[in-house]
């Protein structure tokens, strides 16, 4: 350990800490619009420059080693004013105008300048050069919000391993951008909005779809309902001043209910449904390989996540045919709710309009593809991120924190405490194991033993090996294999996961493309760090222990849409409606 002083306070920290790690650890705030926790000191932005006794010149703190004895002042009047000079330059070239920038009260260099009572812009000059890139449905990128700051590039380049966006050109007219100038659908991004998620100005936001969705909703020949994905429950509440973690379910219903859509439904029904149909697909893929001796694709991957099938298709197209059939719960939603649904209500395809509220950019981005208009219309059609839902119940001036909880509406009321773990990785895994294994055994798993502790926490690698005993005699082909299972989060470790392992003995891999899965998707409240992610995934968790139906097929509902519609699992109808095929 090294003992460091920061302001006089004794502080220890371990060996190859930084100044900000030690302040950090003292709870002494040091701003950065730079740094990342995770990943290797920048020192770009230079806001967090501090006083070491002795130095010649100031230091940044994200940069500097914590050194023994060390003697750190963070907030003389010198280091205030290099910071006020530091953000006045950042703000003289950049090109916004805050009063109507998407990130105005929500702006991480606003609420710095706020801070160091900077009211007027001592430099005059020209502006960044602005380009609007609103080529995609997921996001808009501005050049020339952009302060370099070169966190997207971090999350695009090391998170993500995809490369979309990085440093272009020197000097005044560098941008932070794709090559070529290209925009965003011309190239590999995926469009999953980690980019925006650290951006710490209105550089990249989400493509905001709330006007479209305000229309719909007063237009009296449409029939608009929305469905809730299962990570905004525990992340909602924060735009409201409630701790991460906080689970809001019912006041989200209410306030859902309250901004006048005609039904408030569950994408975590559609996550039932989902696993009822994966979990068939996978089974039969293991009886084709294993009894028909049949030419599979094995391991089968999750299928649900948007961003690691754009992924799959840019880089790994050989591994489409290892993917699900089954679309993603949002998708299977929207199929169901312009046929099954409509039907029951007496109303056309067209006249039903679907919204979705996801923790996700890519979802949004999801629902325009070709393969998502199985209901003979489009079957979502639009998708709000959780912090556009926030501004719309703040434009229509309700008090969230006084809001009477409500439930889901019907026909799809419920959901099984599987369908909520979807929100965090490893979920979708635990939830297909639990009914795959009362399938295939016809036992109970008891509540204490659902969760599959390789495969919870934050690990972005994880794995598990489940042996199978006590089959019924139909899936007597199983017993005693040893079911491998990996589970793997942010798309740069599955890059390591293709490129250097053997996958060859796994027979199920789930893959989200967030770090810690939906719950901190790039369409979340901001900021998303670690703490704030164990906090979200042990909400979720306890919302999933707390329910009696744990396991999906075990939700009453979801067997009367079989009995009433789809038949069974891989049915004409289902493969119509619920699957499709991602093909090169
Ligand atoms: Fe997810 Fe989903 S779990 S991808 O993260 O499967 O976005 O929350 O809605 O569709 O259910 C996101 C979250 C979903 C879908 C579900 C899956
Ligand atoms: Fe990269 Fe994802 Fe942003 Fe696209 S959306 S630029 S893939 S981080």
């Amino acid at each position: 350990m090294i003992t460091l002083y920061i302001n006089n306070q004794e502080v220890q920290v371990p060996e190859g800490s930084t100044i900000l790690d030690a302040a950090k650890a003292c709870n002494v705030n040091i701003p950065t619009l730079c740094h990342l926790e995770n990943t290797p000191p920048k020192g770009l932005c230079r806001v967090c420059v501090v006083e070491v006794e002795g130095a010649r010149a100031m230091a940044a703190a994200c940069a500097t080693p914590a050194a023994e004895g060390m003697k750190v002042k963070t907030n003389t009047r010198k280091i205030r004013d290099t910071r006020r000079t530091v953000v006045e330059l950042l703000l003289s070239e950049h090109d916004g105008d805050c009063k109507v920038c998407d990130r105005n009260d929500d702006c991480e260099l606003q609420e710095l300048a706020r801070e160091l009572g900077i009211t007027s812009i001592g430099f005059e000059g020209e502006k960044a050069p602005s380009k609007i890139d609103k080529s995609t449905p997921a996001l808009i990128r501005d050049d020339g919000k952009c302060i370099k700051c070169r966190r997207c590039v971090v999350a695009c380049n090391e998170t993500q391993g995809v490369g979309a966006v990085f440093p272009q050109g020197r000097g005044f007219t560098s941008t932070i951008s794709p090559a070529f100038d290209c925009n965003l659908d011309e190239i590999t991004c995926v469009q999953c909005g980690q980019c925006a998620a650290v951006c710490p100005v209105g550089a990249i936001t989400e493509h905001n779809y709330i006007e479209n969705v305000w229309n719909a909703i007063d237009d009296p020949s449409k029939y608009v309902i929305v469905q809730t994905a299962p990570a905004i429950r525990a992340a909602l509440g924060e735009c409201f001043g409630y701790e991460p973690g906080t689970v809001v379910t019912g006041k989200m219903v209410a306030a859902l209910k309250s901004l006048g859509f005609d039904g408030v439904f569950d994408t975590n029904f559609a996550a039932d449904l989902t696993i009822m149909e994966e979990g068939t697909e996978l089974l039969t893929r293991l009886k084709n390989a294993l009894v028909d001796k049949k030419d599979v694709a094995l391991p089968q991957f999750t299928s649900c996540c948007p961003g690691w099938i754009k992924f799959a298709e840019h880089f790994y197209p050989d591994m489409l045919d290892n993917l699900s059939t089954c679309k993603s719960p949002q998708q299977m939603f929207g199929a169901l709710a312009k046929t099954y649904y409509a039907q029951k209500i007496g109303k056309k395809p067209s006249e039903v309009v679907v919204v979705s509220i996801m923790p996700c950019t890519a979802k949004k981005y999801e629902c325009y593809r070709d393969e998502m208009y199985d209901s003979g219309a489009k079957d979502v059609d639009y998708v709000l991120t959780t912090r556009e839902l926030s501004t719309m119940v703040k434009q229509a001036g309700i008090d969230f924190k006084l809001l009477k909880e409500q439930k889901m509406d019907t026909p799809f009321p419920e959901s099984s405490g599987a369908a909520d773990i979807f929100a965090n990785t490893g979920g979708v895994m635990e939830a297909a194991i639990r009914t795959a294994y009362e399938i295939v055994t016809g036992h109970e798993v008891p509540a204490q033993q659902l969760h599959i502790k390789p495969i919870m926490g934050l690990g972005g690698i994880k794995e598990a090996s489940l042996k199978i005993e006590g089959t019924l005699p139909e899936w007597s082909f199983l017993e005693g294999v040893e079911l491998n299972v990996m589970v793997i989060h942010s798309l740069g470790n599955v890059r390591k996961v293709l490129e250097e392992m053997d996958i060859s003995k796994y027979h199920f891999i789930e893959v989200m493309t967030c770090p810690g899965g939906c719950i901190s998707g790039g369409g979340q409240p901001r900021f998303t760090d670690d703490s704030v992610r164990q906090k979200r995934i042990a909400a979720i968790y306890a919302e999933d222990e707390g329910k009696e139906l744990r396991k999906s097929h075990e939700n009453p509902f979801i067997k009367q849409i079989y009995d009433e519609f789809f038949e069974a699992p891989l049915s004409e109808k289902s493969h119509h409606l619920l699957h499709t095929q991602y093909t090169k």
